[in-house]
């Protein structure tokens, strides 16, 4: 397929023509997800112009202070896909409990998650930011849809992406035949495919990870990142560059776009807690995103899409990236329980 000018539109009828697996509902609720992410885009580049930085008064359930734009762009994924009858419920990192779809719209057979605003430390410092997407087909009979109906592993998926709010916006995206690039033409108000078949390098020489936490990570982490800093000279024979940007969003384009590893494992300050970032709206999408790229995703012990989640907001050790290094850190976590 050419690249010159393919609309999101296009792509997913071509998607949906091709591989015949890409429900005329489900193509229509991408649709929205990426008019979504163009307003919420739009509220983004107003910055100080627009009533838009700054903290609300308001905490979401895992205790953070909600952002204005945390909110902003929450609404706008609700209002927008709350009428289109392609949706039976949502669920995101800003609310308590699932939002069912009002008895005054019809009711579709999907579901959809997400982080309306991931990366929030990042967006009164004008760096980049993103939203986050996972789709799930509703189970088949049952009555009233509930929270038990999300609590479905990564692998079952129908469609997956983020679009990071940077330099440029753009959307990324697999519905399971490989991962699409697409990028907001601001005179044309359309997503336009800028890249197709993403492949991520197996191996790397980059990885990211927030170092100020070292002194809580597991010895299989500390082990293989203190390889890395040994450079040439350590058991690596190779030097690593680093790269944080505190928006996961961020770090991930960079990893599909050329290779790394991300780290976000479990440490030591609450054992209890098994990471930081949530399963369902923020490592599924992504480990799904990186896998159909070539790369791999593991909790360390287990692949990501494999887990089956307890609860609608629970969080998991995440390591994903290029294949080798994730094959690598996840050894050096076998090796450490024999
Ligand atoms: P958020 O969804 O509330 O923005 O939190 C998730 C973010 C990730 O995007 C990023 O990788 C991580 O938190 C950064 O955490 P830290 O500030 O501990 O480095
Ligand atoms: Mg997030």
């Amino acid at each position: 397929m050419s690249t010159s000018r393919i609309s999101l539109t296009r792509y997913l009828i071509e998607q949906e023509r091709i591989h015949g697996t890409l429900p005329p509902q489900l193509r229509l609720l991408l649709e929205v997800v990426a008019r979504s992410c163009k307003s919420i885009s739009l509220s983004v580049t107003k910055g100080a112009l627009g009533d838009i930085l700054g903290a609300t008064k308001t905490e979401n359930i895992q205790g953070e202070v909600q952002k204005k734009l945390d909110i902003i762009a929450n609404e706008v994924l609700i209002e927008a896909n709350e009428w289109g009858g392609h949706l039976a419920a949502m669920a995101s990192e800003e609310m308590d409990s699932i939002h069912v779809i009002p008895n005054r719209y019809p009711q579709g057979e999907y579901l959809l998650l997400f982080d309306p605003l991931d990366g929030s430390s990042n967006i009164d410092v004008n760096v980049s930011i993103g939203t986050i997407f996972s789709v799930l087909k509703k189970p088949e009979n049952t009555p009233a849809v509930g929270e038990a109906d999300f609590l479905q592993p990564g692998s079952k998926q129908v469609a997956a992406g983020y679009c990071v709010y940077g330099p440029q916006t753009t959307l990324v995206l697999t519905v399971g035949n490989g991962v699409a690039m697409f990028t907001l033409d601001r005179e044309q108000g359309s997503f336009v495919l800028t890249q197709e078949n993403i492949q991520v390098p197996e191996d790397t020489q980059e990885f990211a990870i927030n170092m100020s936490n070292m002194r809580h990570w597991a010895a299989p982490v500390k082990r293989y990142v203190d390889e890395c800093l040994a450079g040439e000279e350590g058991v690596r024979e190779k030097n690593f560059n680093m790269r944080w940007i505190a928006s996961m969003v961020a770090d991930v384009h960079r990893i599909l776009t050329r290779g790394g590893v991300f780290m976000y494992p479990w440490d030591k300050r609450e054992p209890n807690k098994p990471g930081k970032l949530r399963l369902m709206y923020e490592a599924n999408p992504m480990s799904w995103l990186i896998e159909q790229a070539g790369g791999a995703a593991t909790n360390g012990q287990q692949r990501i899409l494999d887990l089956q989640p307890a609860g609608l907001h629970e969080r998991v050790s995440v390591i994903l990236g290029s294949k080798n290094e994730v094959a690598r850190v996840t050894r050096y976590h076998a090796e450490a329980v024999k």
